[in-house]
């Protein structure tokens, strides 16, 4: 029988010191011990308090019990070694919408930085995943919760896996900051995400139409892994095609060349096949 590792519970008051001490200043922050999916739950207590959710606040929790993946899939974790939270932002009524591909790149980009500050250099994987020497240490899931009078809040979910041993990793392909030889303290790791998610996203979201000529979107660029990978895509509706991913267009879709010829993928999943 394996006996799962004790854990300290998230602390709310030492996140909130030592954001202040950052000069973070978030919204909202609550942390129950268990919930369902953070995004779920944060969308919920936007329909009932449409102005009691400021940006840059946090719903995170402890033990998320039906935790999201895109398409259905799931997104699973022990209680404790994870931080799984969800952060509301305002999308101004002008954003173009199909400049919203920015918004998981940019946050994986966030989540690179400041794991690389707690130990592990991460790269960003399009369209949502944020890896550690290959392995998946992030995930990201935005949704758009929309309200009639006050317009579109994009809700930002991450999951980052922190102190999962070999033996609790979810899947094969996974790894977490404890593995990689990071530091596991996720209070400092939440203000770290934070700090930088609060500037990039308000600046991605400012450029509206020139989105993709913000300073995040250069960091996207420099940390995309996906870019110069061979990869395999993978659309929705099961067509797949294999290519050389080359660049990020205006959009953030991915440009993927196949035999000479440029294909834009706005959605859809990919499997590097070799690294860069
Ligand atoms: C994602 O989806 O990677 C998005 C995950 C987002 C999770 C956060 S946690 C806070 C917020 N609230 C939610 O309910 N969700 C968000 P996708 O690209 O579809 O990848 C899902 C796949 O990742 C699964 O099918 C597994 O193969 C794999 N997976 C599941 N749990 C994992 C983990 N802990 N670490 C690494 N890979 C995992």
């Amino acid at each position: 029988m394996r006996t799962e590792p004790s854990r300290p519970a998230f602390d709310l008051d030492r996140f909130q010191d030592l954001a202040r001490r950052a000069e973070l200043t978030p919204g909202r922050c609550e942390w129950p011990a268990e919930l369902g999916s953070t995004n779920a739950e944060l969308a919920d207590r936007l329909t009932a308090e449409p102005d009691g959710w400021p940006d840059l606040s946090v719903l995170g929790t402890d033990h998320q019990t039906a935790g999201r993946g895109r398409l259905d899939r799931v997104w699973t974790v022990p209680p404790a070694a994870c931080l799984t939270f969800s952060v509301p932002f305002r999308v101004p009524a002008a954003f173009p919408a199909e400049m919203l591909g920015w918004l998981p790149v940019v946050t994986g980009w966030c989540v690179a930085e400041a794991l690389a500050e707690r130990g592990a250099p991460a790269g960003v994987k399009w369209p949502n995943d944020v890896l550690v020497d290959g392995r998946k240490i992030c995930g990201i899931l935005t949704r758009a919760h929309l309200d009639p009078e006050r317009g579109t809040t994009v809700i930002i979910g991450i999951g980052i896996n922190v102190s999962l041993t070999a033996g609790e990793l979810p899947v094969p392909t996974a790894t977490s900051l404890t593995l990689a030889g990071g530091s596991a303290d996720r209070e400092a790791l939440l203000v770290g995400v934070l700090s930088r998610l609060g500037p990039a996203v308000a600046e991605v979201l400012r450029a509206g139409p020139r989105a993709g000529a913000t300073a995040p979107a250069g960091g996207v660029r420099d940390a995309m892994i996906t870019l110069g990978s061979d990869v395999r895509v993978e659309l929705p509706g099961d067509e797949r095609f294999t290519g050389r991913a080359v660049e990020l267009d205006a959009t953030a879709a991915l440009v993927v060349e196949v035999d000479g010829e440029r294909r834009r993928v706005s959605a859809g999943d990919v499997v590097h096949a070799r690294p860069a």
